[in-house]
C-alpha cells in the first residue's frame, strides 16, 4: 500500500468553516489553487490568509497544519478594475480559466484512471459541468466578445473531444430511425389491456420509447373513432404524427414526451368524464389535436425570455403570446401539407371550425392567461350548459390547461422525473439570462428555488384551485386527479420540512441568514407574478 501522507488545514471563508486536505509533497501552487476555489475567487482576486493572532501568513505548501480550534481565516480582496478594457480582461480570465479547468480535469482523470481503472462519477460530473458551461458560453451570440462563440447554424466546426453538443433540433438520422421503427410497429396489434391503460391518468410514459409513443397516439385517434368519422387515411395520420415528432425539440421538458403526456391526459379525461356523450366529436378532435400540437418547436425559453431578449418570435408576434402563437403556426404549417393534413377530407366549414378551435385551445396554454380563463370558467360553472358554444369553448380551454400542467396528478414515480426535467429547463434559461444580462426569472433561479419549495407553492396556488373547479363539473375527477395532487402536496410539504431540518442540523447560524435572504412566502408571490399567474398584472414578465 502506498498511501500518501496528508495534512489537514482548517480555515473559515466568509464565516463558513472549511477544511482542506493536502498531500505533504504537493506544490505551493496546488495549495493556492485550492484556497482560491474554496473562496470562489476569480483568477485576479487577491487571497489573504490570517492565523489566530491576526497575522497574515503565506499560502504555500509549508503551511502549518492546525486543528478546528486554531482555524485560519481566509479573505478575498477583489482585484477591482484595472486599465485593461473590461471585455478583454474578462474574456482572458474566462478563456484561461475554462481551458485550464479542462486541462486540470483531464490530468486528474488520467491520474485516477491509472490508479482506479475507471473514471469516478464525481470527475465525470465535473467534466459534464465544465462542458455544459463551455457549451453555454459558445452558444450565446451576445457573448461572442469572449472569443468562444460558435455559430452553429454554419455547423462546419469539428466538435472537440470535450464538446458533445446535443443539437436543439432533431437530426435527419434520428428522425428516420424513429420513423422506420414507428411504421414497423404500427402494423402490430396493440392489446386491449394497453388500450384500457392508455385511458387512465396512471399511465407511465417513461416505459415507452418515441416510436411506441407514436403508435399510442395513433391508437387514440382510432379509438375515438376519428379515423372513420373524418375519413383520415392511415398514411396521412402517420405522416402527421411523424412531422409532429420531428418538430418537438431535444430539450429537457417541452419535448415530444411532454406532448404525449398532455395528449394522454386529455384522452384520459375524455374517457373518465364520458365526454363523448356530452360534446360532439369535432370538439374532441379539436382538443386532442390541440394537445398534440400545443408546444411544437418550443426552444426551452419562455415568453418572458422571448420578450426580454427581443427574439425573432417576440418581434413577429409583437410580444403577444409569442410561443403559443408559434406552436400554433407550426401546427398549421404541418396541416397545410397534403401528405400530413389529417383534416384533408373534411368540409371547408368543418375545417374552419377545427382551425378556430385549435387556435383557441393552443393560445389558452399561455399561463399569463391563467386567472382570466379560470375566472371565466368559475363564473359559468353553476349554470354550465353543454349546448352553449361559449361554455363549451371555456371548458375546452380548461381541459387543455389542466392536461398541460397535470404531471402532479400522476403517480409519484412518473411525476417526479418530470419536475427534474422542468427545473433543468428553467435553470438553463436563468443561466442564459444571467450570461446575457437579462432580468432573471425568479422561479427559474437555481440559487433561489428548490424542488419542494417550488412545488408546494405551485400546487397550492395554481394546480389545486384549477383542478377543484373542474372536479365541480365532473365529480368523478375528485378521486382520479384531485386526490393524487393533494398527495403530491403532502409529499413536497414533508420534503420541504425535511430539507429545512437537515439545513438546521448542518449549520444553524448560516441557516438563519439563508432564510432571511429567501423568504418562503415571498418566493411564492414572486413565482405567481413572474409566471404571469396574477391576471391583474398581465405584463410583469
Ligand atoms: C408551467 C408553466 C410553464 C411550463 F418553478 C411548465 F415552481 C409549467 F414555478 N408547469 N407544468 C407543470 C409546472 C408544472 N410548473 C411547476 N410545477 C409543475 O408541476 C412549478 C415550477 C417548478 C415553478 Cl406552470
Ligand atoms: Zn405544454
Amino acid at each position: 500500500m502506498n498511501k500518501m501522507a496528508t495534512k489537514i488545514i482548517y480555515f473559515t471563508v466568509n464565516g463558513r468553516p472549511e477544511q482542506a486536505e493536502f498531500s505533504v509533497n504537493c506544490s505551493s501552487q496546488d495549495v493556492k489553487d485550492l484556497f482560491r476555489s474554496a473562496a470562489e475567487a476569480g483568477p485576479h482576486d487577491i487571497l489573504k490568509l490570517y492565523n489566530r493572532k491576526g497575522n497574515i501568513i503565506n499560502i504555500s505548501s509549508n503551511l502549518e497544519p492546525n486543528n478546528p480550534n486554531s482555524c485560519y481565516k481566509l479573505e478575498v480582496v477583489a482585484s477591482g478594475c484595472n486599465s485593461e478594457p473590461l471585455g478583454v480582461e474578462l474574456a482572458g480570465a474566462l478563456g484561461f480559466d475554462l481551458s485550464s479547468m479542462e486541462k486540470r480535469l483531464q490530468c486528474l482523470e488520467k491520474k485516477i484512471l491509472i490508479e482506479a481503472g475507471n473514471t469516478p462519477a464525481v470527475i465525470y460530473e465535473m467534466k459534464k459541468q465544465v462542458d455544459l458551461f463551455r457549451e453555454k458560453l459558445e452558444s450565446v451570440e451576445h457573448l461572442s466578445w469572449l472569443g468562444l462563440f460558435k455559430d452553429l447554424s454554419e455547423s462546419t466546426h469539428k466538435p472537440s473531444p470535450f464538446y458533445h453538443k446535443r443539437a436543439l433540433h432533431k437530426t435527419k438520422d434520428e428522425c428516420e430511425h424513429v420513423r422506420e421503427k414507428f411504421l414497423q410497429m404500427s402494423c402490430l396489434e396493440v392489446s386491449e389491456e394497453v388500450r384500457q391503460y392508455l385511458k387512465t391518468p396512471t399511465f407511465d410514459n417513461w416505459q415507452w420509447e418515441d416510436a411506441e409513443i407514436m403508435v399510442l397516439l395513433q391508437v387514440m385517434y382510432t379509438d375515438l373513432d376519428f379515423i372513420a368519422t373524418y375519413n383520415i387515411e392511415t398514411e396521412v395520420l402517420q405522416q402527421f404524427l411523424f412531422e409532429v415528432y420531428r418538430r418537438y425539440n431535444n430539450i429537457p421538458f417541452h419535448n415530444f414526451k411532454h406532448c404525449f403526456c398532455v395528449t394522454q391526459m386529455m384522452y384520459g379525461l375524455m374517457w373518465l368524464t364520458d365526454l363523448r356523450r356530452k360534446m360532439d366529436s369535432t370538439d374532441l378532435l379539436i382538443m386532442l389535436t390541440s394537445a398534440v400540437c400545443h408546444d411544437l418547436d418550443h426552444t426551452g425559453y419562455n415568453n418572458a425570455y422571448q420578450i426580454n431578449a427581443r427574439t425573432e418570435l417576440a418581434l413577429r408576434y409583437n410580444d403577444i403570446s409569442p410561443l403559443e402563437n408559434h406552436h400554433c403556426a407550426v401546427a398549421f404549417e404541418i396541416l397545410e401539407k397534403k401528405e400530413s393534413n389529417i383534416f384533408k377530407n373534411v368540409t371547408l366549414d368543418q375545417y374552419k371550425r377545427i382551425r378556430e378551435g385549435i387556435i383557441k385551445c393552443i393560445l389558452a396554454t399561455d399561463m399569463t392567461r391563467h386567472n382570466e380563463i379560470l375566472s371565466k370558467f368559475k363564473s359559468i360553472l353553476s349554470l354550465f350548459d353543454f349546448d352553449n358554444k361559449e361554455h363549451k369553448d371555456v371548458l375546452m380551454m380548461i381541459l387543455i390547461k389542466v392536461s398541460d400542467i397535470s404531471n402532479e396528478a400522476r403517480p409519484m414515480e412518473v411525476a417526479e422525473p418530470w419536475l427534474d426535467c422542468l427545473l433543468q429547463e428553467f435553470y438553463n434559461q436563468s443561466d442564459i439570462e444571467k450570461l446575457e444580462g437579462l432580468p432573471v426569472t425568479p422561479f427559474m433561479d437555481r440559487d433561489k428555488i428548490t424542488k419542494p419549495s417550488s412545488q408546494t407553492g405551485f400546487i397550492r396556488f395554481v394546480l389545486l384551485p384549477l383542478f377543484i373547479e373542474l372536479a365541480n363539473l365532473f365529480p368523478c375527477l375528485e378521486q382520479q386527479i384531485v386526490d393524487p395532487v393533494r398527495k403530491a402536496l403532502d409529499y413536497y410539504t414533508e420534503m420541504e420540512k425535511a430539507l429545512a431540518r437537515e439545513k438546521q442540523d448542518r449549520a444553524p447560524c448560516e441557516n438563519a441568514v439563508k432564510i432571511k435572504d429567501i423568504p418562503v412566502a415571498q418566493s411564492t408571490t414572486d413565482k405567481r407574478q413572474s409566471s404571469g399567474l396574477d391576471a391583474s398584472k398581465p405584463d410583469t414578465q
